[in-house]
């Protein structure tokens, strides 16, 4: 097994590359020292709230606002009749529509709970009670509710998400056993602990923007364009986040809304978005529904996989919560055939919730080859070694690393796979049936740009600064262990500062793009530094280093010295004060050499430059295997998971504290996705009925067990600069299918729909 040690370093041992320092900002967080977005003192607020449609389509026929106008510290009505004067901003890839007028309270309505009014007054109370008194009447139009409504139809097909290999129908119909099934996920949400909303201030035609934000410098390019101001004018601010999880990616209509407000009134505004409007602010994690077919050999080689799925989207734009994305890669396959379709329903666009595709795609393909396992008889774990892909056959290319076939055995060994009985319902306590099921996981490696700075000073303590995020996953602690690793300098002399648009530009905190990305940029203008630093030890007339003969120097706990001890040492403040500095500054991108201003502006303010796992030489991604243990009660119906055995292959952990706790932290909604998580919407009205924390259920303590994580990763020197692989999102992949396919052990009953609630089992 290969869990990687931390670094022995004397005391600093933990505060270095692969240490296991504990998450710097976390205290702030939990001390309330961190200042959140809604809770930045600005003088002379104004408090916006927002209106939502009650009808799921149709158009606005009219707003009285009289009532709400005349009530008391009322400042400002803003209806669809309005005119705000905002430009359409570019998509996330930097496309723009030409001089198209953005109206982020539309007449138009598309969802049920679409913000249409927004009423402004000198308090929240007073907001909230004017915003009570709106009066809205409605043409109603023919809406589609969901998946679920008769007629939401077919759907268009989303032929770049498709791909086929080989001839699948025809070595599914030659296929000695075959299966056939069809699995759907309901709609489900973030729910990140901080809701949504923002703290908006114009000074002249300058805009500070206090929002949480997983990525400062492309919402902070939404800004600029919506009101047709300097990218340089716009300030984003965002240090400190409760959570995202996806949904934090990009600016909104609200805060769209809360800054015309802001430049109306000329005054500070707060918008809050109340727990109920997080669940139609933003999109969730689209509802899905696939069919897959698998041809096999009576010993268990797969022969054909045919897969077709569907997810919802808005009416107005396609958001694809692709099937297929785990489906191709997990096995080995010659004959392949997927199909992904997008259906509209009047919803809000759905968006990107942790491990967006291949979540419900591993849900499919990993339920689907245990049902296969079954109908041959044959061991779970052994049919997924017997199919191991030893390339990729989608893109024909060689992974980079794949130690999942590790992943598959340690994680096994750990979890005592070996004593497991075979057959269903022949594991139990009384009257309680135990199951043991695995799901694979797999998430890709995502590359993009990102820029740092490194500033020594006088004092010897180090700064590093970025506009990158940190959400919670760690960003502050593994770039303070990064600079440290380089510079020698003890963590506790490193300050980090992120969260800023005005900082250098950085890779979203997405798609688990981030680690890899900026430990790059940071690694970079550190070893310049220290370069730098070097350089002028050596040849500086003041520099004590400079006549003794060496060629290069050592940094180690805070001191510079001649390698071998062949020389005096100096601490930091010594040597800077020796060379008469008061700072030694470099600023380092990933881009490559003599990228242009307008490329740099491209590559922080858009996914331009992102890269996808096959664009080069190898296919690159995460991958790991999860072992889920169940309990459920005979006569109830009712589901525990009991124990939980994850082994992981992410390549290099900067730091495997965090890491785990990453990986935990995705198991933990992995098991809220198998058990508990729902969004209902009414079919009458396409309202979320359960928009709330009470009804829409995630998991608390009393249903998390003891959750072992594993690393059997190596370093990846392809996939990023420092050998890490993502490790945010794969931990929820293959979770709720190992527990479906924990369920099905213990009980002999498949469910195929999640969640698994217990009128399903009984
Ligand atoms: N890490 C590491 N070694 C690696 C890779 C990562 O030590 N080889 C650790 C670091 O602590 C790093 C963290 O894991 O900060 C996550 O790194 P990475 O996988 O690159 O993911 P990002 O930094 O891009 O973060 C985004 C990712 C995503 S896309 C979602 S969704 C998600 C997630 O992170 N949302 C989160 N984890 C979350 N964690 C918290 N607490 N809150 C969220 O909203
Ligand atoms: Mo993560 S869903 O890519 O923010």
């Amino acid at each position: 097994m290969t869990i990687m040690e931390p670094r022995k370093h004397g005391d600093a041992s933990d505060g270095l590359l692969g240490g296991r320092l504990s998450r710097f900002e976390g205290s702030m967080k939990v001390t309330g020292a961190a200042t959140y977005a809604l809770e930045y003192p600005v003088e002379g607020l104004a408090h916006a709230v927002l209106v939502q449609s009650t009808i799921p389509a149709g158009r606005v026929t009219g707003v009285d606002t009289s009532g709400a106008s005349a009530s008391p510290g009322v400042l400002l009505v803003l209806t669809p009749d309005d005119d705000l004067g905002l430009v359409a901003a570019s998509d996330w890839y930097g496309n723009r529509p030409e001089n198209q007028p953005y109206h982020p309270l539309p007449r138009e309505i598309r969802f049920n709970g679409e913000s249409i009014v927004a009423v402004v007054a000198e308090t929240r109370e007073q907001a909230v009670e004017a915003a009570r008194l709106i009066r809205v009447t409605y043409e109603e139009t023919r809406s589609v509710a969901s998946l679920d409504d008769p007629n939401a139809g077919d759907g268009k097909p989303m032929e770049h998400l498709s791909s086929a290999w080989g001839d699948a129908e025809a070595a599914l119909a030659a296929a000695a056993v075959r299966i056939e099934a069809e699995y759907s996920t309901p709609r489900e949400y973030h729910v990140a602990m901080e809701p949504h909303g923002l703290t908006v201030k114009w000074d002249g035609d300058m805009l500070t923007v206090w929002e949480p934000s997983q990525w400062s410098h492309g919402m902070a390019r939404t800004y600029s364009e919506w009101f047709g101001i300097p990218y340089e004018n716009v300030r984003l601010v965002s240090p400190f986040i409760g959570g995202g999880f996806g949904s934090k990616g990009a600016a909104l209509a609200y805060s769209a809304v809360a800054a015309f407000a802001a430049r109306k009134l000329g005054r500070p505004v707060k918008l809050a978005v109340t727990r109920p409007q997080n669940f139609t602010s933003y999109g969730g994690r689209a509802a899905t529904r696939q069919k897959i077919a698998l041809g096999a050999t009576e010993d268990g080689v797969l022969q054909a996989i045919v897969h077709r799925g569907a997810s919802e989207t808005s009416t107005y734009a396609d958001w694809p919560e692709q099937t297929g994305a785990a489906t191709p890669i997990l096995y080995r396959i010659e004959n392949f055939s997927s199909q992904h379709r997008v259906v509209p329903v009047n919803t809000v666009t759905p968006g990107a919730l942790r491990g967006p595709g291949k979540n419900p795609s591993a849900y499919g393909i990993e339920c689907a080859i245990e049902e296969l396992a079954y109908k041959i008889g044959m061991d779970p774990l052994e049919i997924r070694l017997k199919n191991y892909a030893d390339h990729d056959y989608q893109s024909g290319k060689p992974w980079s690393t794949r130690r999942l076939r590790e992943a598959l055995t340690e994680g096994a060994a750990a979890f005592g796979w070996s004593r497991r009985s075979h057959a269903p319902r022949t594991m139990r306590e009384g009257r309680t049936l135990i199951g043991w099921g695995i799901g694979c996981g797999t998430f890709p490696v995502i590359q993009a740009p990102s820029e740092a700075m490194i500033r020594i000073l006088a004092n010897g303590r180090v700064e590093v600064v970025s506009g990158a995020i940190d959400m919670g996953q760690g960003t502050y602690t593994i770039l303070a262990q990064t600079a440290s690793d380089v510079l020698g300098v003890p963590v506790d002399r490193v300050d980090v500062r992120l969260g800023d648009s005005r900082l250098p530009g950085s890779a979203i905190a997405g798609g688990s793009m981030l680690a890899g990305s900026i430990t790059g940029a940071v690694h970079k203008a550190a070893t310049a530094a220290r370069d730098e630093l070097i350089g002028l030890a050596l040849s500086d007339a003041n520099s004590p280093l400079r006549d003794t003969g060496a060629n290069t120097l050592t940094f180690n706990d805070g001191r510079i010295a001649v390698p071998r001890g062949e020389g005096p040492s100096l601490t930091l403040p010594e040597l800077m004060a020796a060379l008469g500095r008061e700072e030694i500054e470099t600023r380092r991108n990933t881009l490559p050499d003599g990228a242009s201003a307008q490329e740099h502006h491209q590559a922080w303010t858009t996914m331009a430059k992102v890269q996808g796992p096959t664009m080069g030489d190898y296919s690159m991604h995460s991958w790991c295997a999860h072992f889920a243990e169940v309990r459920v009660d005979e006569d109830f119906g009712t589901v525990r998971v009991s124990r939980i055995v994850s082994a992981f292959d992410c390549g290099r952990l900067y730091n495997p504290r965090l890491v785990e706790s990453q990986w935990r932290g995705g198991i933990i909604m992995g098991i809220g996705q198998a058990l508990l998580e729902e969004g209902l919407v009414d079919q009458r009205n396409g309202r979320t009925v359960n928009n709330n924390v009470g009804d829409y259920l995630v998991p608390t303590n009393a249903d998390v067990p003891d959750i072992q994580v594993i690393s059997v990763g190596v370093p990846d020197q392809n996939a990023s600069a420092l050998g890490g692989k993502g490790v945010g999102e794969v931990g929820i992949v293959g979770v709720a299918p190992a527990i479906a396919n924990a369920v099905f052990h213990a009980t002999g009953k498949r469910v195929r729909d999640l969640p698994i609630t217990l009128e399903k089992l009984i």
